[in-house]
Order: C-alpha cells, then structure tokens, then sequence
C-alpha cells in the first residue's frame, strides 16, 4: 500500500509563488486551514448532537490580495482553473457551481450576514485529498472565510464562524452538512480532539497525542468511488429529522440513552428505528470516548471506535465493502479499534494502532483488499494539527 508523502510541506512558500505567477505582484497575506478526521461521532452533529475531531496536518493555503470592487478572481493550483465572479453572482446560490461555489458561497454567507466583504484576488493550494472524506471542501471555506475576514477586517469573531462556513456550503453549495467539518478546520489545536456540543456550539478542547502513550491513527484511503453520497446524506439527515417529529423531540440529541427502548417502540419503521439508535449510542460513545481521553487512557478508546463502525455498517448504513474489509483487517492485524471516519458511502478509515505497528497494520489491510479484487488504498499517520490561521 502506498504511504503518502509529508503532508504540508512548502505548501505555504508554494502558494506565494502560484499567486505572483497568476496576478504578477506579491499577496498581501496567506492563510490556511486543514482538512479533519473525526474520531467518533458520525452523523450526530445535524442531529444536535456530540462530535469529536481533530485538524490533520494536511491543508488549504489561500494567498490573497483586496481588490476595490467587488469581484472576486479564484486561482486553483489543484485543478489549474481560474474562475471569477461579481457580487450579483456572489449573492446568487448555485450561482458558481463546482470547487469554486465554496469560495463563493463563503463570500454569499458573509455578505448575507451583512459583512462588508472585500472583492479580492486569491490563489489556492492544497495538499487535503480531494474525494476521500477529510473535509477538503471544509478546508477551502474555512482558509477563504479567514482570508477574506482579516483582509476587509471584518471583526468576525471565531465563534460565528463556523456556522457562516456551513451556511455556505447548505444554502450555495447545496450540501445539507451539519457544522462539524467547518468547526473542526477552524477551531481545532495542535495535540487536541475538539469536543464539540453541536447544539450550543460550546467546545473544550481534550488533549489526544496518540504519539505519547506510543500509539498511533492510521488514516486509510479506501479508494471506494464516493456514489450518491449527497442524496444518501441528505436521505439520512430527513430520517433523522422526521424521527425527531415523530417521537416529539426538537433533535434526536433530546433522546435520552436510557429512554431509547422507549423512543423505539414508539417508532414503526424499522430502518427509522435503526437510524435513531445509531445517532443515540452514538452521542453515548463520544461522551464516553472524552471521559476515556481525560483519564488519559487511549488504548481504551478502541472498542467505542469499533462499535462506531458496527452502528455505521449496521444501523445507519453507510459503509461499503472496501470500508468494512478495511475496518475488519486492521482489527485481525492488531489494531486497538477501527471505524470509518467522516459521512460515509467510501472515504477514509481510522484506525487505533502501535505506533511501531502502522505498517504491519496498513500492509495487512492491503492484502485484504488484494484479496478482494479493490483498488490499493494508501494511508498515512495523522497526530491533531492546528486550526484555520493566519500565516506570517
Ligand atoms: C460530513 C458532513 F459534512 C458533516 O457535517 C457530518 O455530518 C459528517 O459527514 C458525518 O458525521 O462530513
């Protein structure tokens, strides 16, 4: 299986060169902000509920420069595109459409909000992949949401941030995401998770280095084709909700653990009842993982991780093959828990290992994917990186 290369290396000397080549003069700023994996607490954020991620040391580095009028010029060093657009298209939805909508659904947020958001010329690089579930398009809103924020000196307070990244993304990009992936690019730390209340937005910060109790994440790429992820996200987000209507409950959050039985019984699909209990146990496994980090005991985070991704695989159902034989591989090969990480329908595995061991673990992975005929996945070793940031 393939190691990825050092992630973030000159990335940010990089991008400074893009931008002269692109505009011929020298930007007035660069900022950046990571991709994430979460480490258990999948789709209870849109359900009000308790997520815990942490930034990757892989990221989005904007290079910017204001302009006086309000046109924004996009530079993507990823794709090789250059696109632009005015402030009637900014504010138009769906207007931009592909990569670009998330730079310009950054600049609709703000301007919905009121923000008096400078026009600009930004050159993008990237070294978050694309496609594999660590919030690339997360990233991009977050390090253009900073950029354009300290360019027009907007006195955008961090904390209403991540909800006008998510706002991008739900009403010009037209993914109903919850806010887990912004709040985790913009609000992250170095050697932390983030633990994150998804109803009132309170976070604390929980110290997790892996690195120091000899352990390590192996993040692995399933390479699975990401297919109708949108509509089967936005399928669940639906079930959630009418569940929550249902049961007479504001959001699935309101469920208690030991009221569950009784939600179920009053719930007559079965597929609903499922995705209830998923979004319950799943709520208890995060508060339960945070006690486990606090006590400082790591290792013990495993099994909450592997009974993740049973809910996932069983009740929520949003694995596929390549992610479940990942999963049931690093487990034969000693791994201390596994789960899928992110919406789900392909994208990465997280996976709980010796930190001596990450190898041995991802080689045994990629014999079981030999085994069934997949595409090779490729991973890496992630420790917590730091949150969206101005770069000097
Ligand atoms: C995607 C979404 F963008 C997040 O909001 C979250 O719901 C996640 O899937 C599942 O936990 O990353």
């Amino acid at each position: 299986m393939a190691e990825r290369g050092e992630p973030g290396a000159d990335l940010a000397t990089q991008v400074i060169r893009v931008f002269e080549r692109q505009y011929g003069e020298t930007p007035a700023g660069r900022w950046a902000a990571p991709g994430r994996v979460n480490l258990i607490g999948e789709h209870t954020d849109y359900n009000d509920g308790f997520v815990l991620p942490f930034a990757l040391p892989q990221r989005t580095v904007v290079a910017a420069t204001p302009v006086d009028e309000p046109l924004w010029t996009v530079w993507s060093e990823q794709t090789g595109e250059r696109i632009t657009f005015d402030g009637e298209q900014a504010d138009k939805p769906g207007h931009v459409t592909g990569w670009g909508s998330y730079v310009a659904g950054v600049v609709w947020a703000l301007r919905d909000a009121g923000h008096p958001v400078p026009g600009a010329r930004l050159a993008i690089a990237s070294d978050v992949p694309p496609g594999a579930g660590l919030s690339s398009s997360a990233a991009l809103e977050s390090a253009v949401l900073t950029a354009l924020a300290d360019l027009g000196r907007l006195g955008l307070p961090v904390e209403a941030r991540p909800a006008l990244a998510q706002r991008a993304e739900n009403v010009y990009a037209g993914m109903p995401c919850g806010v887990m992936d912004q709040a985790a690019s913009i609000r992250c730390r170095a050697g932390h998770a983030l633990f994150l209340d998804c109803r009132s937005l309170d976070l604390e910060h929980i110290p997790f280095d892996p690195a120091a109790a000899g352990l390590a994440v192996l993040v692995i790429d399933s390479r699975a084709p990401h297919r109708h992820v949108t509509g089967e996200y936005a399928a669940r987000r639906a079930a959630c909700e009418s569940a929550a209507r249902a049961l007479g409950v504001p959001a699935l959050r309101d469920v208690p653990l030991d009221g569950l039985a009784a939600a179920l019984d009053r719930l007559d699909d079965d597929v609903v009842r499922r995705r209830v209990r998923h979004v319950v146990t799943e709520n208890q496994r995060v508060l339960e993982t945070v006690a486990l980090l606090r006590a400082g005991d790591v290792t013990a985070i495993g099994p909450l991780m592997t009974a993740s991704h049973v809910s996932m695989r069983d009740d929520f159902e949003i694995t596929v093959p390549e992610v479940d034989t990942a999963v049931a591989a690093a487990l034969s090969a000693g791994a201390y828990g596994a789960r899928m990480t992110g919406g789900g329908f392909g994208g990465c595995v997280l996976a709980l290992v010796d930190a001596d061991r990450a190898e041995t673990v991802a080689d045994a992975v990629t014999a079981a994917y030999v085994d069934h005929g997949f595409t090779p996945p490729v991973w890496f070793t992630a420790a917590p990186g730091a949150g969206a940031t101005a770069l000097s």
